[in-house]
C-alpha cells in the first residue's frame, strides 16, 4: 500500500487519513503506526476530544512530510500506516482504557511504535502501559499546561489530569528520567506540583522554559533523559490558546507553536519509542487552527523518529547530497 499521491490527487480529496497514509488496520513491521484513540470519558472541564482524530486526519491532507533543507522526506526513511481508531466505549472508563491498552500493546508486539492521536489525557496511562511492558520504566518528555499529577477528583481515581500520578506510581516511567515543560495557570491547591517534584520529575515552567528557550530546554531535556527509551506526550494546551483554542482546558501564557516546534526538533537526538498528541477539541476550535497544528506536531514526531532511527541513513544520505558531484 502506498500514501495517497498528492500530484496526482488534490490534498483536499479522497478519505482523510493522518498524512495521507495507507489505512492498515492490522499493520506489521512497520516503523511508526498512527492510532486515533476518539474518547473524552475523561475531561474535567471543556468535552470533545473524542472528536480530536478526525478533524486532525482532516487537515492532514496538507502536509508533505518533505521538510525545507531537511534531506529525505519522513516516509523515505520510515514506514508508517494509520491503522485507523480504537473503539473506545463512551460509558465506562475502566473498560475504555484496557480497550486501548490491548490495542497499543498489540501494535507493539507487531510493530516498532505508535502515534497516538486523542482524546483526552488519561489515555496516556494506557500508552504507557503498554510501552513500558515492552521497554520497562521509560524516560518521559511531556508538554503540557498541567503536571496531570493530581489525585483523584469528584470520587474519580482517573481523569485526563491524572495520568502521570499513576503512571509514577505503577513505575510505567522513570521519574529522575521525566520532563515536563510548559507548565503553568491554575492548579487546584497551592501544592499541586508537590507530587512530582518530589518523586524528581524535572518541572520546567513556562517562565523557565521562555528565560531558557527551545535550545537550552532541548540541552537541559537531553541530559536528562541521555539514552534511555523515551516516551514523549504532547498535550495541545501547553500552547497558549491563540495559538490551540480547541482544547479542554486552555491555559492563557502559554509557548508558541514555533517555540513547541523547536523544541521537538531535538527529539532526533533521543531514543523516542512512542507518542502522543492529545486534547484536540475540536468543538472549541476556530477555523481548525488548534488541529492544524496537532497535524504539524504529528508530522514533526515521526519525522525525529525518522532522523532517530535512520539516523546513519540520514546523514550519509544528506551529507551526500550537499556534497557536490
Ligand atoms: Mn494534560
Amino acid at each position: 500500500m502506498e500514501r495517497i499521491d498528492t500530484t496526482v490527487s488534490p490534498r483536499y480529496a479522497q478519505i482523510p487519513t493522518f498524512m495521507r497514509l495507507p489505512h492498515d488496520p492490522e499493520p506489521r513491521g512497520k516503523d511508526v503506526v498512527v492510532i486515533g484513540a476518539p474518547y473524552d470519558g475523561g475531561t474535567s472541564y471543556r468535552p470533545g476530544a473524542r472528536f480530536g482524530p478526525r478533524a486532525i486526519r482532516d487537515e492532514s491532507g496538507l502536509i508533505h512530510g518533505v521538510g525545507i533543507d531537511r534531506g529525505p522526506g519522513t516516509f523515505d526513511l520510515i514506514d508508517c500506516v494509520d491503522a485507523g481508531d480504537i473503539d473506545l466505549t463512551p460509558f465506562n472508563m475502566h473498560i475504555a482504557m484496557a480497550t486501548a491498552q490491548e490495542r497499543l500493546s498489540g501494535l507493539l508486539s507487531d510493530n516498532a511504535a505508535f502515534l497516538m492521536l486523542g482524546g483526552d489525557h488519561s489515555l496516556t496511562l494506557a500508552a504507557l502501559r503498554a510501552v513500558a511492558a515492552l521497554h520497562g520504566p521509560v524516560a518521559v518528555l511531556h508538554l503540557d499546561a498541567h503536571s496531570d499529577t493530581n489525585p483523584a477528583f469528584y470520587g474519580g481515581e482517573y481523569h485526563h489530569g491524572t495520568p502521570f500520578r499513576h503512571a509514577i506510581e505503577e513505575k510505567l516511567v522513570d521519574p529522575r528520567r521525566m520532563a515536563q515543560i510548559g507548565i503553568r495557570g491554575h492548579n487546584p491547591r497551592p501544592d499541586s506540583l508537590d507530587y512530582a517534584r518530589g518523586h524528581g520529575v524535572r518541572i520546567i515552567t513556562c517562565d523557565e522554559f521562555c528565560s531558557l528557550g527551545p535550545e537550552r530546554t532541548g540541552e537541559l531535556v537531553r541530559g536528562l533523559v541521555g539514552e534511555a527509551p523515551v516516551y514523549v506526550s504532547v498535550d495541545i494546551d501547553v500552547m497558549d490558546p491563540a495559538f490551540a483554542p480547541g482544547t479542554g482546558t486552555p491555559a492563557p501564557g502559554g509557548l508558541t507553536s514555533r517555540e513547541v516546534l523547536a523544541l521537538l526538533r531535538g527529539i532526533g537526538e533521543l531514543r523516542p519509542v512512542g507518542f502522543d498528541v492529545m486534547e484536540v477539541s475540536p468543538l472549541y476550535d476556530h477555523g481548525g487552527i488548534t488541529s492544524v497544528l496537532a497535524t504539524e506536531i504529528g508530522a514533526e514526531l515521526l519525522y525525529q523518529y525518522a532522523r532517530a532511527h535512520s539516523r546513519d541513513s540520514y546523514d550519509s544520505r544528506d551529507s551526500r547530497e550537499r556534497t557536490p558531484s
